[in-house]
């Protein structure tokens, strides 16, 4: 039987209560299928753990996160405790240092949830977000504390980064509708998002069967608000990707049903899987938060671990459990994190 080692990064906040609920799916769905076993490690870093130990996360938890097959992370956040850069740190460093440049945020509007959107038309699109350079790149520096302080930060783009970012998109384009957008802002960023435009234009005649265009960011928002049905996959520059997604969450019924996966394409690190939600302090603690990204989130793991049919159970569940009108606050209903994972592995 396979086995496979997964660590759990519950993070701050919601992060932990989803987390719980997630393993539990994982737990049940191992158990349905008997054919594979994970092996769950449960690292207790975070903003607790900071004010134990002087630091969010040990010095050499790359080291630790490196063994393993998989990584499943909550969220990060205690504003209240910790300046957010300060916990969101580590997670940014683990997509960079582990290559995972390929963030992958889908966007589907399922049966039984309220969409805040007139007429969308069917929404199921992917949003692939760069997550190793870009405006994220941490360069930059602080001078003249004081009144005539100058902050500069600068965003990072190498032509290979956003290369084997556009490849990944075309790929998985090539596995669904055959669309690829490319959103930059190079009527304004004339150095760096010219230089995506070059790219594109560079890799864009490999994969003729893909029908590509690009737009602007602000257009891109408007366009996901106006026509959603008319993307596929979209790729994105990190805070780009990152602004976009929040959006995307928003039109598929809010950021609780939002899954992501931090993808080392090459596998030579393990790939990082989380809801594309934050540690939301203005409801932690009540058990009432929405399980379902971080549960979509496992789905995706599963599927990257070639899990097919257990991942493919656990979507079974959640878009069951979601047309039957099971829903927690966020989505208009009563029922708590707990009562809503117990129907989904009802429906599974
Ligand atoms: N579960 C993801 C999480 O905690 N996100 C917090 C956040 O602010 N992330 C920023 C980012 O993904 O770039």
């Amino acid at each position: 039987m396979n086995s496979y080692r997964v660590a759990i990064y519950p993070g701050d906040g919601i992060g932990k209560e989803v987390c719980d609920q997630a393993v539990r799916v994982l737990q049940h769905v191992q158990r349905q299928e008997g054919s594979f076993q994970l092996q769950f490690s449960w690292l207790p870093w975070g903003c607790d753990y900071y004010f134990q130990h002087g630091s969010v996360v040990p010095d050499d938890y790359l080291e630790q996160l490196k063994v393993f097959d998989a990584i499943f992370f909550g969220a990060v956040g205690d504003p209240g405790r910790l300046a957010d850069h300060v916990t969101l740190k580590p997670l940014v460093k683990i997509r960079q240092a582990f290559n995972q440049y390929a963030c992958v945020r889908p966007a589907k509007l399922l049966s039984g949830v309220r969409c805040p959107l007139v007429n969308p038309g069917e929404i199921d699109f992917v949003v692939v977000r760069e997550n190793s350079e870009g405006e994220y790149a941490s360069c930059g520096g602080r001078v003249n504390p004081g009144p005539e302080e100058v902050a500069v930060q600068t965003a990072v783009h190498t032509r290979r980064g956003v290369e084997r970012v556009l490849r990944y998109g075309f790929e998985l384009a090539r596995t669904r509708r055959k669309r690829l957008t490319m959103i930059t802002k190079s009527n304004a960023l004339t150095y760096s998002m010219v230089l995506w435009d070059d790219v594109l234009d560079q890799v864009m005649p490999e994969y003729d069967e893909v029908t590509t265009d690009r737009q602007h960011v602000d257009a891109a928002a408007m366009n996901f608000v106006r026509c959603p049905h008319e993307f596929d996959v979209v790729v994105a520059s990190n805070l780009f990707g990152d602004i976009l997604t929040d959006l995307a969450g928003a039109i598929v019924g809010g950021l609780g049903l939002a899954p992501s996966a931090n993808i080392n394409p090459e596998r030579v690190f393990p790939s990082l899987f989380e809801p594309v939600h934050g540690s939301a302090p203005d409801i932690a603690g009540q058990g009432i938060a929405n399980p379902v990204a971080a549960i979509q989130s496992a789905a995706m793991l599963l599927d990257w671990l070639d899990l097919k049919q257990a991942a493919a159970t656990i979507r079974v569940g959640v878009e069951r459990a979601l047309a039957d009108g099971a829903a927690t606050p966020d989505l208009g209903g009563g029922l708590n994190t707990v009562q809503m994972t117990d129907i989904i592995l009802q429906c599974m």
